[in-house]
């Protein structure tokens, strides 16, 4: 069997992530608590400036509401806890961790301090969230050598030295293994992976490893018969893509050959702004358009928001639905200056009346029968 694609030689592309982000950010305000297990999440007081000692400090046991786990120290992890649990669940398998409230601005003040170094020691980054980057190690000095292990060492160690917050770091032919690789050693581990390592190092992780093939999809793999990225690259193409669509079908299996040819992106600007949302039951255009108006709005108002506080103007509004068994549908219509500065509220409304006469249209054209979608908003 054959590499559908051969990777561009020498290219080598380091992603690198913030081990435990926003709880090892909360340590170096709280350095009492290192070692132990610490849980971010909810939405409770912060102990007041000054004290000081382990007391002080909220316990998860303590813990009565509806909260989620934003993250957690490696030391909590040992428990079980993780992201997205809801926090009385952690609080039974680890009720002595130290439970510990967000503080977004200083998660993004880190966030921007940690980027600043990395702009520093190479020229072509991509921002990917607050706490990970795309870095292209062929256009920085000694990027290289080692594989990138050297670069990377020094982008490291650079970061701790200013920050006092550990990372790790995966250098690799293109974005998609060095992603995964990010994780192999992680907390603060460097993974160097080469093509030639694709059927030892990828072919035996399991095919939600793939940045791009979330729970459903991995389901639904798994329900094929497809437990690993081995397994993956083994089916043939055209069978993927009977089951999943085209371009879901031909991209996963790319993807399973370790083939991807993105470039590292460094524009700051989006391209679009979206939000989501998962229907957690199966929704009907017409008995259940009260919800899903509801729904829209909602989708709407965030995507406004989200526009006006960074300043920018949509020139399009689009809508795509996602149905259960992977087929998609989109609509895009002309908005005159959807959110934005100079839209205010008043575009916002007049987003939400085009998005629904355009959702109006899409169900229409849907299926009548009951479906469970996602639904995807974005302003171009
Ligand atoms: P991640 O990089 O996914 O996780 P992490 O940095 O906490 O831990 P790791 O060492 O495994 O990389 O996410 C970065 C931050 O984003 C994380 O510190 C908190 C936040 N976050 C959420 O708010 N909700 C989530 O479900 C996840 C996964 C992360
Ligand atoms: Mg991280
Ligand atoms: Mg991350």
């Amino acid at each position: 069997m054959n590499a559908p694609h051969p990777m561009p030689a020498n290219r080598r592309i380091a992603h690198l992530d913030m081990d435990a982000f926003y709880a090892s950010v909360e340590l170096l305000r709280y350095p009492e608590l290192r070692g132990l297990p610490v849980v971010i999440g909810g939405s409770h007081r912060r102990p007041a400036p000054g004290a000081s000692g382990r007391e002080q400090h909220a316990r998860l046991r303590d813990y009565a509401g509806r909260g989620v786990v934003t993250t957690a120290t490696y030391a909590a992890r040992e428990f079980g806890v993780h992201s997205a649990m809801g926090l009385m669940q952690a609080a039974r398998l680890c009720p002595q961790a130290v439970l510990l409230p967000v503080d977004f601005d200083e998660y993004r003040r880190y966030s921007r301090l940690f980027k600043a170094v990395i702009a520093e020691l190479a020229p072509v980054v991509e921002d990917r969230g607050v706490d990970e980057v795309y870095i292209d190690f062929g256009a920085a000095a000694g990027g290289q050598e080692q594989g990138g292990r050297a670069l990377a060492l020094t982008i490291q160690g650079a970061i701790y030295e200013r920050t006092g917050l550990t990372c790790s770091i995966g250098v690799a032919p293109n974005k998609l293994i060095a992603k995964m690789a990010s994780e192999f050693q992680k907390p603060n581990g460097i993974s160097i992976v080469y093509e030639s390592d694709l059927a030892e190092r990828i072919w035996p992780l399991p095919c939600r490893r793939i940045h791009g093939i979330g729970p459903r999809m991995s389901e639904r793999l798994e329900q094929l018969g497809i437990g690993s990225i081995g397994e993956l690259a083994r089916c043939e193409r055209d069978w993927l893509v009977q089951q999943f669509g085209r371009s879901n079908g031909s991209w996963m299996y790319e993807a399973a050959w370790g083939w991807d040819d993105r470039p590292v992106v460094t524009e700051s600007e989006p391209v679009s702004m979206s939000r989501e949302t998962t229907f957690e039951r199966d929704m009907h255009a017409v008995r259940d358009r009260e919800e899903l108006r509801e729904r829209f709005t909602t989708l709407c108002e965030q995507l406004a928001a989200d526009l006006q506080r960074h300043g920018y103007v949509g020139k399009t509004i689009g809508v795509k639905l996602r149905y259960d068994n992977f087929q998609r549908q989109g609509r895009r219509a002309g908005a005159q200056r959807c959110g934005g500065a100079h839209g205010g509220a008043g575009a916002a409304g007049g987003a939400v009346a085009v998005l629904a006469a355009v959702l109006t249209a899409v169900l229409a054209a849907g299926r009548g029968g009951p479906n469970r979608l996602d639904a995807h908003l974005a302003a171009h």
